[in-house]
């Protein structure tokens, strides 16, 4: 039996008029590549590992469940009804009923960009505050508890446990007592050590044991033992669970809160190769301020109060950044449901020197291509990421850039072109010496210079420019040579295949070169900066030629096939860089094109002619650049009925069908991608005039988004029976068809 093996989150929308929709997947505890719990409706999940995260609530000596389907034999209790769900940028708050007291939770998972040492912390806050509603006062206790599943996908391996009482703090630890460093399977990393703790206090118990054994002591008792269950066994022998109960006493209509902190930690996080062949391990960058993780935890345990008020504030920026008048209705929401996702496929790391004490000067960030390839680092996934960096903090964007940077200077990648990742298995970062990467060199090449001098622009800081300016220039002269008639191969939706001659491809590599002429004028060089600029100006030319239609209607896909057309997306690097070398005609035709009824399907326009599917992120960088603002806003609002009609249960996924709104199966689900939906939130503050928008309808013409601020309250009145949390851990994929993407 499962610990707490749940069901269908179901969502009944409309069930309460002032209902907003929101995705059925909620973010719970998302902090890296292999700590990612969401509430999930398994229904068409087809690998799933699912998460024991168990939630009781006793009121004057009834138990109610909150969280999980557990089934403890011989014990009697209720379920709480839940009343609402709100998600904001860094939190999910539930809202039940467990009789006469209203019980509200809160999963908060820091964004705290600005603070290295803060982002990279693997753990989670859960707050728990208990109310009375009826004017009376309740004796109120909690229970949660976690399984050892947080510690592997696979349930027969052996984990051990230790609670720890010393001090303020209560800490759980599991970990398997086999552990395979530095490897993942299917997506599951079999290394490190999960974490399950609350600050002490009177009324405050641990008991560790059989599920079914700790869980009835709560449900009967309402207190734990203090005792700890020294046999340790398999995930799924007899279940031990790790809990936590807290007395509230006696509660009237003043909340009173019980905080848990939830973690997996590793060390070693990264290999990562160095030059001359050697490895280097690399360790969350938080270990520079903290000498023990007891230390870090309680820390963290006794910051909650601050930090969620930190939370709520960044919550409120976004608000009014992303839910502006200027920008589409339902635009909000999507940037909400992007942050935590993308900053949980990353992990910020530091390296020792040679006396083993951390480097906090280096600091470098690594990307996982979480649900497709599971590659390391890989460029175009780090650019398709990229507006969340330039919003929250650029030098993180400069941190996942290092480490591609520093390994191509190292002369160890043979290629003149730049790599497409750091290598083909995260969290293994050790390159490509034979230089037999996935074979995307345009693409690879452009995106590493756009996103180098996006980078300078935004922080004023050259000296990733400086420093590596030989391969910056390698990699710009081999634009040069192959970019506007670009051979056979991949571009960043490698899915579509290996194509000749993609239009939207070479005009990536010229907006590349204009960057490069660009990135020389910063540091003076004035020589290469006119070059350059002079090349790019001649290739968008030839360029337009090559790529227009026989009917002058639109650009193709491929040069030389009329009735092929696609997405063309990568203009979005013109105007995020302001390089404006594309002729404002091409964004009106295009824009026109695109608008057409034919071409514009329920839910969005497809990624090219080959059939109807279509990524999120490339139609929410279309919205961003189109100079037709209602094409903008229903970009937007296909994006958000995809995301909203209850079809989509898995954390963000971003391949999807525009005809049927169904999610491609398998693949694409909780990637950091979805940082690239800050797309529009980043040009409306790097500009407000937009020369290319001036044609039709510019943004201040924007429809009026009466809405857009529902969007964050998404106040769903939601009822998820109390057997309904449903925790997935990730997404486990990685067959063998995947190992393109
Ligand atoms: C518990 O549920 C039962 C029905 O299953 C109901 O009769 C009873 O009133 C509930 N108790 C409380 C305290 O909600
Ligand atoms: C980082 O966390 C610490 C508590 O560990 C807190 O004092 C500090 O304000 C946080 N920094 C930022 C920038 O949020
Ligand atoms: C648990 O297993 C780890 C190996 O992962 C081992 O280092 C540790 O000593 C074990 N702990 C206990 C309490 O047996
Ligand atoms: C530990 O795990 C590795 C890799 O999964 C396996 O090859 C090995 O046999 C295991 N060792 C033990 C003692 O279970
Ligand atoms: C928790 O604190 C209480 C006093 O508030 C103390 O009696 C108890 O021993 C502590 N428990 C642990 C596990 O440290
Ligand atoms: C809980 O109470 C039931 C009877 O109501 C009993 O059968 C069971 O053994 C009790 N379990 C614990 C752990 O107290
Ligand atoms: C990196 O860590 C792994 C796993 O702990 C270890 O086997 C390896 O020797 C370490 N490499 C270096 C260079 O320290
Ligand atoms: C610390 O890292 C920085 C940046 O990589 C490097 O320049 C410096 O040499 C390192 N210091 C030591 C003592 O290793
Ligand atoms: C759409 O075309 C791509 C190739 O471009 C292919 O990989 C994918 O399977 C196709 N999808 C459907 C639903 O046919
Ligand atoms: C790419 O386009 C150029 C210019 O039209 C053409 O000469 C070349 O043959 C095309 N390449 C391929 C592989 O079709
Ligand atoms: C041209 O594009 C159409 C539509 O995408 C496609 O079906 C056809 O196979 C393409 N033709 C060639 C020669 O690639
Ligand atoms: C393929 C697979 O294991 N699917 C499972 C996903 O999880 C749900 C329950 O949470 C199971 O019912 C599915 O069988």
């Amino acid at each position: 039996m499962l610990p707490s093996l749940l069901y269908s989150f179901i969502l009944y929308f409309g069930l309460v008029s002032c209902g907003t929709p929101t995705p059925q997947s909620i973010p719970l505890a998302v902090r890296s590549p292999y700590f990612s719990a969401w509430l999930q409706a398994p229904a068409n999940f087809v690998l799933n590992n699912t998460l024991g995260w168990a939630g009781f609530i006793n009121v004057d000596g009834t138990s109610y469940v909150w969280m999980g389907e557990p089934n403890v034999p011989n014990t009697r209790f209720n379920k709480t009804v839940q009343q609402s769900v709100t998600i904001t940028a860094t939190q999910s708050t539930f809202v039940m009923t467990a009789g006469p007291v209203a019980l509200t939770i809160i999963f908060l998972s820091p964004v705290e960009p600005t603070d290295l040492v803060n982002q990279s912390f693997p753990f989670a806050y859960m707050a728990m505050s208990a109310k009375a509603t009826d004017g009376n006062s309740h004796k109120v206790r909690l229970y949660s508890d976690i399984s050892g599943e947080w510690l592997s996908g696979n349930d027969d391996m052996i984990m051990n446990w230790t609670t720890s009482t010393t001090g303020d703090t209560i800490i759980h630890q599991s970990q398997l007592e086999n552990q395979t460093a530095l490897v993942d399977i299917n997506d599951r990393i079999q290394q490190g050590s999960s974490y399950f703790a609350s600050l002490n206090a009177s009324g405050v118990t641990w008991q560790t044991g059989q599920d079914i054994v700790v869980r009835a002591q709560f449900i009967n008792n309402s207190v734990l033992l203090n005792t700890e269950d020294n046999k340790f066994r398999d995930i799924n022998d007899d279940w031990p669970v790790l809990a936590i109960s807290h007395d509230l006493g006696t509660v009237s209509n003043t909340p009173q809160t019980a905080v848990i902190a939830i973690g997996l930690v590793r060390d070693p996080v990264i290999e990562y190769v160095t030059a001359g062949g050697g490895t280097q391990n690399r360790s969350l960058y938080f270990w520079t301020r903290f000498s023990s993780i007891e230390d870090a935890i309680t820390t963290f345990l006794g910051d909650y109060d601050n930090a969620l008020a930190r939370a709520t504030k960044f919550d409120a920026q976004v608000v009014t950044d992303a839910g502006n008048a200027n920008l589409p209705p339902n635009y909000l929401s999507l940037v909400e449901w992007s942050i935590r996702q993308a900053f949980g496929g990353i992990e910020i790391t530091v390296s020792k020197d040679s006396t083993g004490a951390y480097n906090s000067s280096d600091a470098t960030a690594f990307l996982k291509e979480i649900s497709s390839s599971g590659r390391t680092s890989t460029a175009d996934v780090i650019f398709a990421a990229w507006p969340l960096f330039l919003y929250t903090n650029p030098a993180i964007g400069k941190a996942l850039l290092l480490p591609l940077l520093e390994y191509q200077a190292t002369g160890q990648y043979p290629n003149k072109w730049a790599c497409h990742d750091l290598g083909p298995a995260y969290p293994q970062a050790l390159g490509y010496p034979k230089g037999n990467d996935l074979f995307a060199p345009v693409e690879e090449s452009a995106d590493m210079l756009i996103m180098t001098l996006s980078y300078a622009q935004k922080s004023k800081d050259t000296s990733l420019i400086k420093t590596y300016y030989n391969l910056l220039q390698q990699w710009a002269q081999y634009l040069q040579e192959n970019t506007l008639t670009p051979s056979s191969q991949y571009s960043a939706d490698v899915f579509a295949g290996m194509l000749p001659n993609q239009t939207n491809l070479a005009m990536k590599g010229i907006i590349a070169l204009q960057a490069m002429s660009e990135m020389a004028t910063m540091i003076s060089d004035s020589s290469l900066s006119s070059t350059y600029a002079t090349t790019a100006k001649t290739y968008v030319g030839q360029w337009q030629t090559l790529a227009t239609a026989a009917d002058d209607l639109h650009l193709t896909y491929t040069y030389g096939n009329s009735s092929s057309w696609g997405l063309l997306y990568n203009l979005y690097a013109d105007k995020l860089l302001q390089t404006n070398i594309i002729p404002g005609s091409i964004y009106d035709t295009q824009s026109s094109f695109y608008s057409e009824s034919q071409n514009n399907n329920q839910f969005g326009i497809p990624l090219n002619t080959w059939n109807t599917s279509a990524l999120t992120g490339w139609e929410i960088w279309m919205a961003a650049i189109v100079n037709d603002s209602s094409l903008q806003a229903s970009l937007i609002n296909d994006v958000y009925q995809y995301l909203t009609d209850g079809r989509s249960t898995a954390p963000f996924p971003d391949l999807y069908d525009t005809v049927s709104g169904d999610t491609a199966p398998l693949f694409y689900r909780n990637r950091p991608v979805v940082g690239g939906n800050l797309a529009l939130l980043v040009l409306s503050q790097s500009s407000s005039s937009n020369p290319n928008t001036n044609s039709s309808s510019g943004t201040s013409s924007s429809p009026p988004s009466p809405t857009s601020t529902g969007g964050h309250s998404s106040s769903v009145e939601t009822l998820a029976s109390a057997r309904t949390v449903s925790v997935v851990f990730a997404l486990v994929i990685a067959v063998t068809v995947s190992a393109l993407f």
